[in-house]
This record gives structure tokens, C-alpha cells and sequence, in this order.
């Protein structure tokens, strides 16, 4: 039955409700647009219709950082997130740059976060900017698309932002679909036509497939989730290992992603892959810092504290190494993440370039008196 909240925001739907469509799981991806920009846009109104860029150390886009995003009106000019400030500039030098304001990102997150949680479903944030809900209980794809106007009217209306949506029988599909029509689109994939859905988008769609493996999977003659989908099991698992089996599901148009338990925050991370692999050491050093700068204010919004950070680096043969340092006690200061990550790196740097650069905060807890709390 639906909650008396639900009740008042469907009345006209309540009637037929007795006659459920019994649809098994339906899951909501909600993923905000162009996130950092679009907050940006929010309180600076002046910027609105301006190509803007975010990145760390953007210096009027002469700066060594890296894009974190760009505004969809930058995005026609071909700038996209991960790539050099300096190639943003080249692409767009009108455009307007800003570094990223992480903290005043993470309070408006929550704020959303907070708006979906209202409706009262179970909810898994997935990013800074994404959440899946679980409202397999409204029972009906129809009423589940009703309710996601609704989500994407509150936020609207109560934060000025726009996101887009996907509505689907599982995770990846719900993920997938809520990327098919940015920014402030929707898109609806019922079970049965998943298969159809899925079939004309390029691998690299689904999530987790990056550019190895399409280019692995280029090399079988395999370009859409279609082609995966005619393809032979046992050559995709020759090529990918075991990693093909939920890749070739998924083309079959079986996705089973469930949201799960809430559970516990187990490590904050952080990854990019460069646009163009790099071994220009500021760029590095910079892009590190970013990230770190990043992954901390989640730390500090989670109250939590941390024992080991992880650097990760993949060079430009895929290669990838980590490397760790456990400090002797927990803490949540920004300092030993900043020092320790940064010599991490640079014991990894060889001759070779790298693809993608990542930080990790592991051994998690919270300050004492929460954890007391949690305990009880
Ligand atoms: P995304 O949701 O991937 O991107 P987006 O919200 O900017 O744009 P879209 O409309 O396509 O969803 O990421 C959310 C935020 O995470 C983004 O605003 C900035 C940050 N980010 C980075 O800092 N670096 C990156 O490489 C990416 C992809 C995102
Ligand atoms: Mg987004």
C-alpha cells in the first residue's frame, strides 16, 4: 500500500492501484546535470548563459589543473571533464573558469540527498551527485514515472537545479537510462524492452567499461550492447575473464542490480582518467591535490576519520600499481592526506606516462561519541 505521502501526491492513481502491474523490482537513478558548474550557475545567475568550466587551478584557463566538469553550453565546444584547463582554453578561450568550491558542492548535495530521502523509499547514494531509489512498492513503471516528475520538480523548485532520471528493472539499466537524455530528461525502461533499450548504445555505456576493455571488445567486432549480445560466451570470456559474464546478462537484457542494505561507508575514493595520458609532474601533482581536496570535505561531511590513504595509478600500458601508508592512529586532518599522497605518487612516477591517478581513505571510523552512538 502506499504511504499516506504517496496517497496524496497520486491521488488519481490510488484508484487503479488495487490492480498492481506486479513488476517485480523498479529502482530510480537520479543524476544531477553538470553538477559543480550547475551550482555554480545557481547562485551566480551573471553565468547562466556563459560556457563555464570548474577545475583546480584554473588561472582564466591558464592554470595546470583539470577539468572536474563544464556547463553543457561549454560542452558544445568539445571541453568535457578530465581534460587539461589548458586544452579547455584552447577549445573555448571566452569561456569562464572557476575552480571547484567542494564544500559548498557536498552542502548541496546533502540538500539533495535530503529532498530524496523525504519521499521515504530506501535510497543508496552512489556519488557526489547520484542516488538510486528502490520504489518497487509503488508497484507500476507508470506511477513510477509520475513520482519522478515530482523528484525532479523538488529540486527544482527547492534548490534550482536540474536532474535527469532513469526508471528500470535494475541498477545498471536505471543508470544507463538516466544518462539517455541530458540534461533534465527521463527515460523510462520497462522490463521487457531492456533488451531493445540496450541494443544500439555503444559499450562503453555501460558502467565500467572503460576504454580497455572497448577497445578489447573492438577487437572481437563487438561495438553496441547488441553485438555483445550475438556474441559467443565463451570468446567473451577468453578475451575478459570472468569480468564478461554480467556484461554479456546485461546485453541479454537481464539486470538484477539491486540497491542493497544502507551498511557502512567502508573508504572514500577518488579516481580520474586523463584525457591524454601525462607524466608532466605538475599536472599530477595538481590533479592529486584536487582530489584530495575532494575526498577530504566528504570526510569531514561524514564525520568520519581515517587510518590509511591509498594512491593508485594506472600508466599508459594499464598497468596498475597502489601504494599505501597507515598512519599510527586515526585522524581527520587534510595535512597527512596531503604529504602522504603526494609521496606516494611520487614513488610510483617512472618513465612511464599515466592514464589515471586516484586516492583512496581507508580504515574508516567515526569520532568516538557517534561510534558510542552507533554501538548502542
Ligand atoms: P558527473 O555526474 O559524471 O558529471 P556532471 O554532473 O558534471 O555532468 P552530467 O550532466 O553529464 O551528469 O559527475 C558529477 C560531478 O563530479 C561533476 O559535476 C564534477 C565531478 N567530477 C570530477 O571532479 N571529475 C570527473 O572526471 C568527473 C566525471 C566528475
Ligand atoms: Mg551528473
Amino acid at each position: 500500500m502506499l504511504s499516506p505521502a504517496l496517497q496524496e501526491l497520486f491521488p488519481e492513481e490510488i484508484r487503479g492501484f488495487s490492480r498492481e502491474e506486479n513488476t517485480g523490482k523498479i529502482l530510480i537513478h537520479i543524476d544531477m546535470d553538470s553538477f559543480y558548474a550547475s551550482v555554480e550557475m545557481q547562485r551566480h545567475p551573471e553565468l547562466e548563459d556563459k560556457p563555464l568550466v570548474i577545475g583546480a587551478d584554473p588561472k582564466g584557463g591558464h592554470g595546470r589543473g583539470v577539468v572536474s566538469t563544464c556547463s553543457y553550453k561549454a560542452r558544445e565546444f568539445g571541453i568535457r571533464s578530465a581534460m587539461p584547463v589548458s586544452q579547455a582554453y584552447r577549445l573555448c578561450p571566452h569561456a569562464v573558469f572557476l575552480p571547484p568550491d567542494y564544500s559548498w558542492y557536498t552542502h548541496i548535495s546533502q540538500c539533495v540527498m535530503e529532498i530524496l530521502r523525504g519521499f521515504g523509499f530506501r535510497l543508496l547514494q552512489a556519488s557526489i551527485d547520484e542516488a538510486f531509489l528502490d520504489v518497487s512498492t509503488l508497484g507500476s513503471y507508470n506511477i513510477a514515472e509520475g513520482f519522478a516528475v515530482r523528484i525532479q520538480e523538488s529540486i527544482k523548485t527547492r534548490l534550482g537545479l536540474t536532474c535527469s532520471v532513469g526508471i528500470g528493472p535494475g541498477k545498471t539499466v536505471a543508470k544507463i537510462a538516466s544518462d539517455y537524455r541530458k540534461p533534465a530528461g527521463r527515460t523510462v525502461v520497462l522490463p521487457e524492452t531492456v533488451r531493445e533499450f540496450l541494443a544500439p548504445l555503444p559499450v562503453r555505456k555501460i558502467p565500467g567499461v572503460g576504454r580497455r576493455a572497448e577497445v578489447q571488445l573492438l577487437e572481437l567486432g563487438i561495438r553496441t550492447i547488441g553485438d555483445l549480445a550475438d556474441a559467443d560466451i565463451q570468446v567473451l570470456m577468453g578475451r575478459l575473464g570472468r569480468g564478461a559474464v554480467p556484461l554479456y546478462e546485461l546485453a541479454q537484457g537481464l539486470d538484477t542490480g539491486d540497491i542493497g542494505g544502507s551498511g557502512g561507508i567502508k573508504s572514500l575514493s577518488r579516481e580520474i582518467t586523463f584525457e591524454r595520458d601525462t607524466d608532466d609532474p605538475a599536472l599530477l601533482s595538481v590533479s592529486l591535490a584536487q582530489q584530495v581536496d575532494d575526498v577530504h570535505e566528504s570526510l569531514i561531511q561524514e564525520h568520519l576519520r581515517f587510518r590509511t590513504i591509498t594512491v593508485k595509478v594506472r600508466y599508459q600500458d594499464f598497468v596498475t600499481r597502489t601504494r599505501s601508508h597507515t598512519l599510527s592512529h586515526r585522524t581527520d586532518e587534510k595535512g597527512p592526506v596531503l604529504s602522504w599522497s603526494q609521496s606516494l605518487l611520487q614513488e610510483m612516477l617512472d618513465s612511464r606516462k599515466v592514464r589515471l591517478l586516484g586516492i583512496r581513505l581507508s580504515s574508516l571510523e567515526l569520532p568516538d561519541a557517534r561510534q558510542a552512538l552507533l554501538d548502542l
